[in-house]
C-alpha cells in the first residue's frame, strides 16, 4: 500500500472482492519493479523485446485483430439524465451500467494478477494537475502507463489524505470480446469501468477517459477546459516563445505540427519549435488573465506509418528508447520494427502485425496496423519544452482549430472574435481515420475535435467555452482554423505540410501581433497569399491562391450542415452560436 488514503483504500478493497484477483501489486514506479513485470510479459509472450543496441529499452506489442483502435459505439456516458450526455455521446443510466459492468467483472481476474497504478496526470505539484488509480489485470498498461503518465508514489504527493479527488479507473481485459466490450464512464462518480479490450485509448484510462471525458466535465464543474490539442511553442531569432495551441481530430496531424521540424529558411534565421504536447491540453484562466496550457500526459502516444526521418524526425527519435510499439511490423534481420512509410525500402524477412511472415517485395497486405502506436516517453523528444513540467503551464498567443477537408475548408483563416471562434471550433468537420474502427474517409461534424471525448453535453461544452472567452476578456487567444488537406483534382494533397505548416504558424502568430493584414471574407479573415512565404517549397502562386479561396457555394452547403448538425442540440445549443450561423448566412448572401 502506497498511500493512507482511506478513500483509496476502501475502493480498492471494493474493486478486490469484485473482481477476485489472486494476487495485488500496487505500482510504486520503481525500476526494479517495473523490470520484473517487463520480464513476465517477455517469458509470457505480451511483449516481444527488440534490438537492445538499436532500440534499447524497446518492446513490441501485438492486440488481438479484433483490438486495434477505440471503439466509439462501445464507449459510454453514464449519468443520471440523458440530457446531460447528449446527442452526441452514448447514454446509459449509471446503475443500469454498474449492474452489467458488475457481473462482467465479478471474479474476472481470479487467476491473474491486480496491478493497481497510483498515477498523475499533469507535473506532480501542480494545481492544475489530477490523480487517477487504475486497476487493471494487463503488464502491458501498466507498463504504457509508466511511459504516458507519472505512475507510482510520487503521484500520491498530489493527493491528500483525506481528499476523495481522484479518478477510480478498473479495466479489465476479461476475454477481449469484442461483443461484451465496453468503455464506460461515471462523470459524477469519478470513475471508468473499461473491459473487454486491450488497447490504447480504451485502456489507458488516463488518457482519453480521464484527461478528456472525466476532465471536461470537472472542469465544467470547476472552471477550466479540458481539450483534444497539441501545445507548441515557436521560437522566433530574438529568443522570444510564443505557444499556440491546437485542435485536430485523431490522425489528423497533432503529433506532427507539435514536433515539427522548421523549413531550413526559418533554422538559418533561428527560429526552434518547442512541444509541450501532442494530444491533450488542460486549459485554465492564469493570475495575470491569460489562458494558460499544461499537457496532462507524460509520453506520446503516437501513430506509427507515415513517421519517418523526414516527416517527423522527432517522434521518430523520441521512440528510439523505451518505447512499446503496439501493431507495427517486426524486422527479423536485426530485430527491430517497420511500418508504412519508415523507409523506402520494406524488409523482406518480416512478421506481419498480425503474426504473419511478411515480405515487403510480395506483400499485398499492410506490415503495421494504419492505427498501429509507438508510447515513446515525452523526455526522448530532442525538441521537449523547457516548460513541459512547468506547473502553471504556458501562456497562449493563438487557439488553433483544424480537420482533413478535401475542399471548403481553406489553408488558414482566423475568426473575427472569441465567439465566432468558438463557432469555427463548434463547426468543425473532418474526414474519419483510422483511429477509430469503422468507415475511413467520410466527413463527420467532429466540434473542436472533441465528438467522441466530451464528458457531457457538447452543447454545453460550448457554453463552457462561451464562459471562457468572457472570463479572458482582452487577454483570450486569437482563434484560428486550418486545413494541411485540400486537394486537386487528382486527389492530391496541394499544400506539402509537415514542417512547412510552420510558415502558417508564423502568419498565425503574425496577425495574433498585428503585424500583417489579411482579407476580411464570408468566414473570417484569410491570409493575402503574399504573406504566406512559399519561397523553397514546390506549390505554385496559382495553388497557393487556390487552397486560400473560399467557394460561395460549398459555404452555403456548409452552413446547411451546420444548421442540421445544430439542432440535434435543442435547447442545449448556446444563442451565441445561433446567431453566429445566422452572421454566417448573412454575410454569405
Ligand atoms: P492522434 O494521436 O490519433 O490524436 O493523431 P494526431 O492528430 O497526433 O495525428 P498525427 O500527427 O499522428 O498524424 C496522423 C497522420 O496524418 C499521419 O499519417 C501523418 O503522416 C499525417 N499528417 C500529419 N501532418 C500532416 C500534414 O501536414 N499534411 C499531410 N498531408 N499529412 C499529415
Ligand atoms: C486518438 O485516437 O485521438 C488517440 C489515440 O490519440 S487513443 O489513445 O487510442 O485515443
Ligand atoms: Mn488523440
Amino acid at each position: 500500500m502506497l498511500t493512507k488514503n482511506e478513500n483509496v483504500l476502501k475502493w480498492v478493497r471494493e474493486m478486490v472482492s469484485l473482481c477476485n484477483p489472486n494476487k495485488v501489486i500496487w505500482i510504486d514506479g520503481s525500476e526494479e519493479q517495473l523490470n520484473e513485470l517487463r520480464q513476465q510479459a517477455v517469458e509470457s509472450g505480451e511483449l516481444i523485446k527488440l534490438n537492445e543496441e538499436k532500440l534499447p529499452g524497446c518492446y513490441l506489442h501485438r492486440t488481438k485483430q479484433n483490438d486495434v483502435a477505440r471503439v466509439e459505439d462501445r464507449t459510454f456516458i453514464c449519468c443520471e439524465k440523458e440530457e446531460d450526455a447528449g446527442p452526441t455521446n452514448n447514454w446509459c443510466n449509471p446503475s443500469e451500467m454498474y449492474n452489467k459492468l458488475r457481473r462482467l467483472f465479478d471474479g474476472v481476474m481470479k487467476d491473474r494478477t491486480m496491478y493497481i497504478i497510483p498515477y498523475s496526470m499533469g507535473p506532480i505539484g501542480s494545481k492544475m494537475a489530477k490523480v487517477g488509480v487504475e486497476i487493471t489485470d494487463s503488464i502491458y498498461v501498466v507498463l504504457n502507463m509508466n511511459i504516458m503518465t507519472r505512475i507510482g508514489k510520487v503521484a500520491f504527493e498530489n493527493l491528500d489524505e483525506s481528499s476523495n479527488d481522484f479518478v477510480r479507473g478498473l479495466h479489465s481485459k476479461a476475454d477481449i470480446d469484442p461483443n461484451n466490450r465496453y468503455i464506460a464512464h461515471f462523470p459524477q462518480d469519478n470513475t471508468i469501468w473499461s473491459i473487454n479490450s486491450a488497447y490504447g485509448g480504451n485502456v489507458l484510462l488516463g488518457k482519453k477517459c480521464f484527461a478528456l471525458r472525466i476532465a471536461s466535465y470537472q472542469g465544467k464543474n470547476e472552471g477550466w477546459m479540458a481539450a483534444h490539442m497539441l501545445i507548441v511553442g515557436i521560437q522566433n531569432p530574438k529568443g522570444e516563445v510564443k505557444y499556440v495551441a491546437a485542435a485536430f481530430p485523431s490522425a489528423c496531424g497533432k503529433t506532427n505540427l507539435a514536433m515539427l521540424i522548421p523549413p531550413s529558411i526559418y533554422r538559418n534565421e533561428g527560429y526552434k519549435i518547442w512541444t509541450v504536447g501532442d494530444d491533450i491540453a488542460w486549459l485554465r484562466q492564469g493570475e495575470d488573465g491569460r489562458l494558460y496550457a499544461i499537457n496532462p500526459e507524460n509520453g506520446f502516444f503516437g501513430v506509427a506509418p507515415g513517421t519517418n526521418e523526414h516527416s517527423n524526425y522527432n517522434a521518430l527519435a523520441s521512440t528510439k528508447k523505451n518505447t512499446i510499439f503496439t501493431n507495427v511490423a517486426l524486422n527479423l534481420n536485426d530485430n527491430t520494427v517497420w511500418w508504412e512509410g519508415l523507409s523506402e525500402n520494406p524488409p523482406e524477412n518480416a512478421i506481419d502485425w498480425k503474426g504473419n511472415p511478411w515480405n515487403g517485395k510480395t506483400a499485398t497486405e499492410k506490415a503495421a496496423h494504419p492505427n498501429s502506436r509507438f508510447s515513446a516517453p515525452a523526455r526522448n523528444c530532442p525538441c521537449l519544452s523547457s516548460e513541459f513540467d512547468n506547473v502553471k503551464g504556458v501562456p497562449l498567443s493563438a487557439i488553433v482549430f483544424g480537420g482533413r477537408r478535401a475542399k471548403t475548408t481553406p489553408l488558414v483563416y482566423e475568426s473575427f472574435n472569441w465567439q465566432h471562434g468558438v463557432f469555427v471550433g463548434a463547426t468543425m468537420a473532418s474526414e474519419t481515420t483510422a483511429a477509430a474502427t469503422g468507415k475511413v474517409g467520410v466527413v463527420r461534424r467532429d466540434p473542436m475535435a472533441m465528438l467522441p471525448f466530451c464528458g457531457y453535453n457538447m452543447g454545453d461544452y460550448f457554453k463552457q467555452w462561451i464562459v471562457m472567452g468572457n472570463k479572458l476578456k482582452n487577454n483570450a487567444p486569437k482563434i484560428f482554423n486550418v486545413n494541411w488537406f485540400r486537394t486537386n483534382k487528382d486527389g492530391q494533397f496541394i499544400w506539402p505540410g509537415y514542417g512547412d505548416n510552420m510558415r502558417v504558424l508564423l502568419w498565425i502568430l503574425d496577425r495574433c501581433e498585428g503585424k500583417v493584414g489579411a482579407k476580411e471574407t464570408a468566414i473570417g479573415f484569410v491570409p493575402n497569399a503574399s504573406d504566406i512565404n512559399i519561397k523553397g517549397i514546390d506549390i505554385t502562386n496559382n495553388e497557393l491562391e487556390e487552397i486560400l479561396s473560399i467557394d460561395k457555394g460549398l459555404w452555403k452547403e456548409e452552413a446547411e450542415g451546420i444548421e442540421v448538425f445544430f439542432s440535434k442540440f435543442k435547447n442545449k445549443l448556446p444563442e451565441e452560436l445561433k446567431q453566429e450561423l445566422e452572421n454566417l448566412r448573412k454575410r454569405l448572401a
